[in-house]
């Protein structure tokens, strides 16, 4: 875990807790708890990214089934510097950035530009946040990076204005996928009130396509989904002294093709019985009984584009690519 680094040009700060300190001790692990205690079970999709889950989701990334990011790359590679050329120099924020990997098809576009320019990745992983961060740096010399350890919420109500001629916020992969509709909504308005006259949003959206594909991209054939999925127990039993014991759970996504979604399970393979101690929640599961651990909705270009202008946030450009599999929203926020 880092300390503290700090550079002229490469800061990493911690996001303040939103609570007080007392609340916060009282609402530790408070969504576990209600995840655990309802009908059916589930587990909010933020616990699978520890260090090792974001490990894991990066290899995920690579595998020949998991189709988004690639295709999001491609459309990159294809469009970044007309996205730079539509925004000009800014300032560019990135909600759950990870490695970054995609990021530098954009930032090649800027650093083309030839100026200095900024970049602030914000994600939970600490310890994937410092290592692209210092490696980014090195990569680009006139970058001034800014990394913001925390979650969307807390950047989104903590981010200053920016004394840049404009902002982009940046939201890749269809991380978006993961909300529920009502924190879809919650969370366009927190970016559309965030954003000034004139600065940008720009949205990367998996799209409705066939269940076999899904399927195939959440249950890969080497495992490597399974062991993310997995290793969110892995993070519970660590983090809330848990005993979750993971040679009895399974990995289950199935496409909801109703609610256009993948949702992903983790399956009791017997009749057991769970603790996690320093939350004081003790629970059982009954063999056949599934926890959600993810949903990933798959999104319409149209609907999503009347979706974001509800909120004021004007779509300039829609980026795909050729099989439609993948889209790029990017849009201005008018105030
Ligand atoms: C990072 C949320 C976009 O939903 O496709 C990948 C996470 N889960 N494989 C997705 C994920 C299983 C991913 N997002």
């Amino acid at each position: 875990m880092l300390t503290q680094l700090e550079t002229e040009q490469l800061k990493i700060e911690y996001l303040q807790s939103l609570e007080t300190r007392k609340e916060s001790k009282d609402s530790w692990g408070q969504d576990i708890k209600e995840g655990l205690t309802q009908c059916p079970k589930k587990i909010p999709s933020k616990y699978f990214y520890d260090d090792q889950g974001s490990q894991l989701f990066e290899k995920i990334c690579e595998l020949s089934e998991y189709y988004p990011t690639r295709t999001e790359a491609s459309i990159l590679r294809k469009y970044a510097e007309e996205i730079s050329d539509h925004t000009g120099i800014c300032e560019l924020v990135e909600l759950g950035s990870g490695s970054s990997t995609k990021t530098r098809l954009l930032l090649d576009a800027y650093h083309q530009q030839n100026e200095v320019f900024k970049y602030m990745p914000i994600d939970v992983s600490a310890g994937i946040l410092q290592e692209s961060a210092i490696q980014l740096k090195q990569d680009y010399n006139s970058l001034q990076i800014q990394g913001l350890v925390g979650t969307y919420e807390q950047a989104l109500t903590q981010l200053k204005p920016t004394s840049w001629p404009a902002r982009m916020i940046f939201f890749l992969g269809s991380s978006i996928g993961n909300f529920s509709e009502t924190d879809y909504d919650n969370f366009l308005s927190k970016i559309a009130k965030v954003l000034e006259n004139g600065d940008y949003f720009l949205l990367g959206v998996d799209l409705q396509k066939p269940k076999s594909i899904l399927e195939a991209a959440y249950n890969d054939s080497q495992g490597v989904t399974a062991a993310f999925n997995l290793n969110m127990l892995a993070h519970l039993n660590h983090k809330f002294e848990g005993n979750f014991d993971l040679n009895y759970f399974k990995h289950q996504a199935i496409s909801n093709e109703k609610k256009k979604q993948i949702e992903m399970y983790l399956l009791s393979e017997k009749d057991q019985e769970f603790t996690l101690k320093n939350i004081d929640l003790k629970g059982v599961l009954e063999k056949g009984e599934k926890i959600l651990t993810e949903i990933s909705r798959k999104f319409d270009v149209e609907e999503t584009q009347q979706k974001l202008e509800s909120k004021k946030l004007k779509s300039i450009k829609v980026f795909t690519d050729e099989n439609n599999w993948f889209a790029l929203i990017l849009c201005q926020a008018v105030k």
